[in-house]
């Protein structure tokens, strides 16, 4: 069975909250699924009968190991990270698939009729920030996905959309000098992996992000083609959206509440996507993605991110001992920590400066623990930074970086609607002496309280943990 939005539920069914009250999905799951710590199903959507709306999927590391098939948290990043230096899947093309159960064409096709929430309060309108949304090159033929942020207008089918300068954009660009509209798709209600690499920024001249998932999931990607346009999307997914973006169209398009829970960004004109058909699956579940602080918005960005500096960052003088890497969803996605364990002396240091220049605009500040520290957990961390580090010699600054468009602390360069941000980068280096100065790291080791490994204590402590 190939793996789909339905399958990860099935697979994490003790974890799903149903609720059955009526709810509004335009004006009231925002602030739900923003409060939420686990999966979520909304079965009872005023307005929208016959829908369904699911968020929350991964928001930690147990849905995101649950996703990948594993049952120790810690394994989430290494794991990605080897499957993914093992190489795409292959794709084949169905001639049917549970997308097509329902076909909305032309008119029939009205953006207005899904469960489209409006996340943050001060948003430009209802926005759709859960479509992989798909593209091809018109040279290469080489399909590319990424979630894009896409709002709602008054009009059934014109939807303004933000496209940062990344692949996508090099593909409009393509169509804009040739003059032509270009086909565009967003593949609504996947298997997480699919989504999460999605969100994968790294070259790919002869698969796409999809066929990489699969690669991950060990299955090969199901497509149908697209009934208005020239595309291949998934045969599984709850809801395909098709359209074209015409060469020339542009719309005011934000402000949107984004990852960073600022209500500011990127917002300007934009071109507009032109709905030509919606089909989607009899009973759809609407996977929504909240858009605020804590969601699975961060994880979705930073999973593949995480496995991309792994692998990177253990390249460092040839060979690091990196053990692990988080990027905090509770500091959005501009800070990095890295679990690592370093021989020599300037080890760490260099690490920081691969990671503060990697592939993501993202990391700002990135902090380097030992393998003692927690780095799942803020008080552990800030305990490493506090009690490890000297600001003189463990702290630098490097100016003139470029960081990330919706990072708005960072002064804006330029007036383009695609924003350059250039600022500061910050490395702080919180481990212990390296290994080859066994004495000095040995005086910043951590003691053990008295008791501890002691049978009896252990079997108390959970008493002592549970008191208030
Ligand atoms: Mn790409």
């Amino acid at each position: 069975m190939p793996h789909t939005l339905r399958s990860f539920l099935e697979q994490v069914d003790n974890r799903v909250l149903r609720i059955t009250d009526p709810v509004d999905p335009i004006t009231q799951v925002g602030y739900l699924c923003s409060e939420s710590k686990g999966p979520l199903m909304f079965e009872n959507l005023f307005g929208f009968d016959d829908w369904r709306l699911t968020d929350i999927l991964i928001k930690d590391r147990a849905g995101q190991a649950a996703a990948l098939g594993l049952d120790d948290v810690k394994e989430v990043c290494p794991f990605l990270a080897g499957r993914m230096t093992a190489g795409p899947g292959k794709s084949r093309i169905l001639d049917h698939g549970p997308v097509k159960e329902v076909k909305l064409i032309g008119a029939a096709a009205d953006l207005r009729k899904l469960p489209i929430p409006i996340h943050s309060d001060g948003d430009a309108g209802r926005y759709l920030g859960s479509g992989v949304t798909i593209t091809r090159d018109p040279e290469t033929g080489i399909r590319n996905e990424s979630i894009l942020r896409t709002q709602l207008t008054d009009d059934p089918h014109k939807a303004p959309f933000w496209m940062a300068a990344r692949h996508n954009y090099q593909h409009f660009l393509k169509y804009k000098a040739a003059g032509e509209p270009m086909p565009m798709a967003f593949a609504i209600g996947l298997h997480p992996v699919y989504e999460i690499m999605s969100n994968w920024s790294g070259l790919h001249p002869d698969f796409d992000e999809l066929e990489y998932a699969a690669g991950i999931l060990g299955e090969t990607l199901e497509l149908v083609q697209c009934e208005t346009i020239d595309l291949e999307v998934p045969a599984h997914a709850e809801i395909v959206i098709e359209g074209l973006v015409h060469p020339e169209e542009e719309l005011p398009e934000g402000p949107f509440g984004e990852f960073t829970t600022l209500g500011t960004g990127a917002e300007g004109p934009a071109p507009v996507f032109t709905c030509t058909a919606i089909t989607h699956r009899k009973d759809p579940i609407f996977r929504h993605m909240q858009a605020t602080w804590f969601t699975d918005h961060q994880p979705l960005i930073t999973l593949p991110m995480e496995a991309t500096y792994y692998n990177r960052l253990k390249e460092t003088h040839g060979n690091t001992n990196v053990i692990d890497v988080f990027v905090p969803p509770w500091a959005s996605q501009f800070m990095m920590i890295v679990q690592v364990e370093a021989k020599w002396d300037g080890q760490v240091p260099d690490m920081l400066m691969s990671a503060l220049s990697g592939p993501n605009l993202h990391v700002k500040t990135v902090i380097a623990v030992d393998e003692d520290v927690d780095i799942y957990n803020a008080e552990d961390v800030l305990w490493a930074v506090s009690c490890r580090c000297d600001p003189a010699q463990d702290v630098f600054i490097h100016p003139n970086s470029r960081l990330h468009p919706l990072d708005v602390s960072i002064p804006q360069v330029g007036d383009e609607y695609t924003v350059m941000r250039i600022g500061g980068k910050m490395g702080i280096d919180a481990t212990r002496p390296p290994t080859w100065r066994a004495r000095e790291r040995e005086n910043l080791s951590r003691v053990d309280p008295m008791g501890k490994g002691d049978d009896t204590v252990e079997r108390l402590l959970k008493l002592v943990r549970q008191q208030r």
